[in-house]
């Protein structure tokens, strides 16, 4: 990690919300990486001026460098975290094709799903038990199925498609914690609660002000 000076003074900067999925990807890859930062916790309904300077698209989580480079995606915050060190392989135990591919399926199909199922309300046209079959068709079957094969996504190891696509997951989990408790997903409820069980995760979750 010898690409930046990253005393307190020149850290990089991190505009964040605690329990965004996507901003919860990004601190996973920068804490395992090792990568000191400040964290901005961002009121989304309220974006400060000096993000929005950075990043006029205003979502969060958007990274600053030390040397005034702008990340204004999720991913490219982990690719760039990870570059700096990659003390658990996130990067290695994988091939990258096959984790961007799922990465991507997350992002562009099971995200809109999942947001259905969490707000039907927003989205009449149908019931919210349609959007939910919806996204186990869509992806969770699929993801279950890998772990029948290996302990992880695409290997024994976590990578980066795990550490990418678990906040999603959890948050999928937590719209009905009752029916995803008793779920046929027995392989990945097991691997999100190993996941989000994980130091690494508790560490990230923490409040911002330590409460
Ligand atoms: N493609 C972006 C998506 C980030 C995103 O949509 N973040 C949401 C929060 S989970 C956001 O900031 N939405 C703007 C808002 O709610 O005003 C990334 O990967 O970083």
């Amino acid at each position: 990690m010898a690409h930046y000076d990253l005393s307190p003074m020149n850290q990089p900067v991190l505009y964040s919300f605690r329990r965004c999925p996507y901003a919860i990807r990004a601190r996973l890859a920068l804490r395992c990486a090792g990568v000191p930062y400040e964290l901005r916790e961002v009121a989304l309904r309220n974006k400060p001026a000096d993000m929005l300077a950075l990043s006029p698209k205003g979502t969060v989580p958007v990274l600053r460098l030390p040397d005034g480079q702008v990340l204004e995606q999720s991913l490219d915050i982990m690719r760039w975290a990870l570059s700096q060190a990659d003390p658990q392989g996130w990067l290695t135990h994988a091939p990258l094709d096959e984790m961007l591919e799922l990465i991507d399926l997350n992002d562009r199909q099971f995200k809109p799903l999942l947001d259905r199922y969490k707000y039907p309300e927003r989205h009449p046209d149908q019931h919210r038990d349609c959007y939910r079959q919806q996204a186990m068709d869509t992806m969770l079957l699929t993801l279950n199925q890998r772990l029948l094969r290996h302990r992880h996504l695409c290997a024994s190891n976590p990578c980066l498609a795990d550490m990418a696509i678990v906040p999603f997951v959890r948050q999928f989990a937590q719209v009905d914690r009752e029916w995803w408790d008793a779920c046929e997903l027995l392989a990945l409820r097991h691997w999100l609660n190993a996941l989000t069980s994980s130091e690494l995760f508790e560490a990230v979750m923490a409040k911002p002000d330590g409460n």
